[in-house]
């Protein structure tokens, strides 16, 4: 007897198959030109640009997830960056993984990095490159050894001058130069999170492909969350403010603390869940110590295209204008009502 078909008469064969590409595999690529709505040369160059920072984030997650078994995972380098601090193997690897990601793509003539002196230049895609990529190769290289989370953040600007000489002046100018920015989170599993100005969207690394793909779409962060942030180790060194502050949340029930020691990550809970962070400066150093271009910069983006402020502390991180490459500003970036009161601290403005 012939077995009946369960398939109606008016189905597509491929209907199902074809339904389920859509919804597991919009990769970064394509989302990135469905965004933009064009297939223009600027759109294949920002799609190609986000496909190359994916890459380096694969290269980067592969290797950490090797730690211990390969050598050049864990430990120090030996050597000391442009702000003094111990560089790990890691980040010597990491800022390498993204140079070399670039240098053939034709679409990147200057690279800055916290990790480098100065601007590098490659000089094959000047001619043509029109973009300069900002970038920490790993946020959070503290946790490496310890196997805890850590990132890479990104930002991409319009290229302008092409002068291998000096401060790179063009880079000296506020966050609304920024075309793109994000960050890959290395956790449990590896997470790119990115906006081109229209909203911010996160994918996850499927291993099994290689490929980011699509999780969330037009994320956006509570009015006011129940976490905050902070190192507390620097109470005694902080100004009055912001003591206050933090006695005022040590004080209120509808506050907890979480600090992993990767900025990273405490952005992506925060995006997800509410609450802000906070690297306030010290009497000793009031910049803080989180570098604008690298860091602050980006994940004010992020925040605001995610409905969040980041401020100074006096005013929007997304204005502030850098004196130097490796500038430094007090951070505090998150839902909107928790960094408006942490303002109204510092500003006197408490009711
Ligand atoms: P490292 O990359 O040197 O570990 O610094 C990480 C970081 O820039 C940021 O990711 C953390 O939020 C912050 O510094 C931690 O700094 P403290 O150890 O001074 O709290």
């Amino acid at each position: 007897m012939a077995t009946q078909s369960t398939t109606p008469d008016n189905a597509q064969p491929f209907s199902i198959p074809e339904r389920a590409l859509d919804r597991d595999c919009t990769t970064l690529s394509r989302h990135v030109l469905q965004q933009l709505q064009s297939f223009s040369p600027d759109a294949q160059d920002l799609s190609a640009l986000m496909g190359r920072i994916a890459l380096a984030g694969k290269l980067i997650a592969r290797r950490l997830s090797s730690a211990g078994i390969v050598d050049g995972v864990l430990g120090f380098a030996g050597s000391e960056n442009v702000q003094g601090e111990a560089v790990k193997k890691m980040d010597v690897y990491a800022n390498e993984v993204f140079i070399s990601a670039f240098k053939q793509s034709g679409l990147v003539c200057r690279l800055a990095s916290e990790e480098m002196d100065e601007p590098y230049y490659i000089p094959e895609n000047c001619p043509i490159g029109r973009y300069t990529l900002l970038y920490d190769p790993i946020d959070g290289s503290g946790n490496i050894d310890t196997n805890l989370n850590v990132g890479s953040i990104f930002a991409i600007r319009q290229q302008e001058g092409s002068d291998t000489t000096g401060e790179a002046k063009d880079l000296l100018q506020d966050g609304s130069k920024q075309i793109a920015a994000g960050y890959i989170l290395y956790g449990s599993s590896t997470v790119l999170v990115y906006t081109i100005g229209k909203g911010v969207h996160a994918f996850t690394l499927d291993p099994s492909l290689g490929e980011f793909i699509l999780w969330q779409e037009n994320l956006t962060m509570p009015e006011r969350g129940k976490v905050y942030s902070v190192n507390e180790g620097n109470f005694w060194d902080w100004e009055d403010n912001m003591r206050d502050y933090v006695r005022y949340v040590h004080r209120n029930d509808n506050y907890t603390a979480r600090y992993s020691g990767a900025l990273v990550s405490d952005f992506h809970r925060i995006l997800l869940q509410g609450g802000v962070f906070l690297y306030p400066g010290t009497k000793a150093k009031p910049d803080g110590k989180l570098r604008l271009l690298y860091e602050s910069a980006p994940l004010a983006f992020l925040a605001e295209q995610a409905g969040g402020r980041a401020s100074t502390g006096t005013m929007p991180i997304s204005e502030f204008v850098p004196k130097k490459l490796h500038q430094r500003t007090p951070l505090i970036v998150g839902s909107i009502k928790d960094v408006e009161l942490i303002e109204s601290f510092l500003n006197d403005r408490r009711e």
